[in-house]
């Protein structure tokens, strides 16, 4: 039996959820009303209701309990706005995740730029929970609220030539003041095999716990890819190029010998400098086994068949 939290619901902002892609003035009466309260965070907007979320359940969802809401949105990697788990709670407050638009580039069909909605449209929500391993061996549990990468990606029509798919950050150093640091280079890069991205595991995930993306989660548009390390699930996308090479990715560029293209979660594979062994889940005092493919093997091994996994890293 999941424990959910109970947040207060607001009955203004409920929205039947298949209606959300249509909620175009709530969306930007939230841009403004962020922009009003510039320092401190704005509550975040509720996106589908508790019940809903239940009928919403994706089939992939892990029965495992969720990490509480506060630590979700308090611990968290985001150099955009720091190098410290706090940064991005304490330095997200000026950003604005509205209006957005998406750039779909390259070996596709119909390329273009797309706002939020439109980039969606018409894909329904579904609800997923998932796990987040970060390779600095600590994990969560996050109910994610998301569409499927492979459903958005389809209606761009990636042709014949479209082998890798390259994701990209905004840059906004003005909203975003670790990007004022060369701390990585920027904008963050990241990447997937064509038949990764495909995968119904991937998610491009809106919410989290039935509510709007805050900020530090990467707001409003976010890859999580739960069979990977962490930092392959970029944040606040931008940017989608369909690509006949392998792209660069941001830690990759930064430490080629310590994060490969691949970082499928692989506890037989050492990060230079410590073991992957084993994971500690936020709240809990014991470490834990790390599961190959961060537990999700079934799904995803075969993808990796004819590979050796030790040197694609
Ligand atoms: N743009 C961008 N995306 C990013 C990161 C980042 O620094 N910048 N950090 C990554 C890392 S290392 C992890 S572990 C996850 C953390 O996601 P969370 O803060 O929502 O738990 O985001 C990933 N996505
Ligand atoms: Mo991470």
């Amino acid at each position: 039996m999941l424990i959910r939290r109970q947040p207060a619901l607001r009955a203004s902002e409920i929205t039947p959820p298949e209606l959300f892609w249509q909620r175009r003035r709530f969306l930007q009466g939230a841009a403004v009303a962020g922009a009003a309260m510039v320092a401190s965070p704005l509550p975040a907007a509720r996106l589908v209701p508790d019940q809903q979320l239940v009928e919403l359940r994706g089939r992939y969802s892990t029965d495992e309990e969720p990490t509480p809401y506060k630590k979700v949105t308090t611990y968290n990697n985001f150099y955009e706005y720091g190098t410290n788990k706090g940064d991005p709670a304490a330095n997200s407050g000026n950003f604005k995740p509205r209006p957005w638009n998406v750039a779909v580039q390259g070996e596709c069909n119909r390329p273009g730029s797309y706002d939020l909605e439109d980039f969606f449209a018409p894909h329904k929500l579904e609800e997923r929970i998932y796990r987040l391993r970060c390779v600095e061996a600590w994990s969560m549990v996050i109910p994610w609220v998301g569409v499927p990468v492979a459903d958005v990606l389809k209606r761009f029509e990636p042709n014949s030539n479209a082998r890798y798919v390259a994701f990209q950050t905004v840059y906004r150093p003005e909203e975003m003041p670790g990007q004022k640091r060369k701390v990585l280079e920027w904008p963050y890069r990241e990447g997937l095999r064509m038949d990764e991205a495909m995968n119904p595991l991937a998610l491009f995930a809106v919410g989290l716990y039935g509510e709007v993306l805050p900020n530090q989660n990467g707001a409003p548009v976010r890859l999580v890819v739960p069979w990977k390390y962490g930092f392959k699930s970029i944040k606040s996308i931008v940017s989608i190029a369909f690509t006949r090479e392998e792209p660069p990715t941001s830690w990759n560029i930064s430490s080629p010998g310590e994060y490969g293209f691949y970082s499928n979660v692989n506890p037989a594979v050492d990060h230079p400098r410590w073991s992957q062994r084993r994971e500690r889940r936020i709240g809990d005092f014991f470490k834990r086994d790390t599961l190959p493919f961060n537990g999700y093997a079934e799904h995803v091994a075969g993808l990796y068949a004819d590979m050796d996994l030790q040197q694609n890293y």
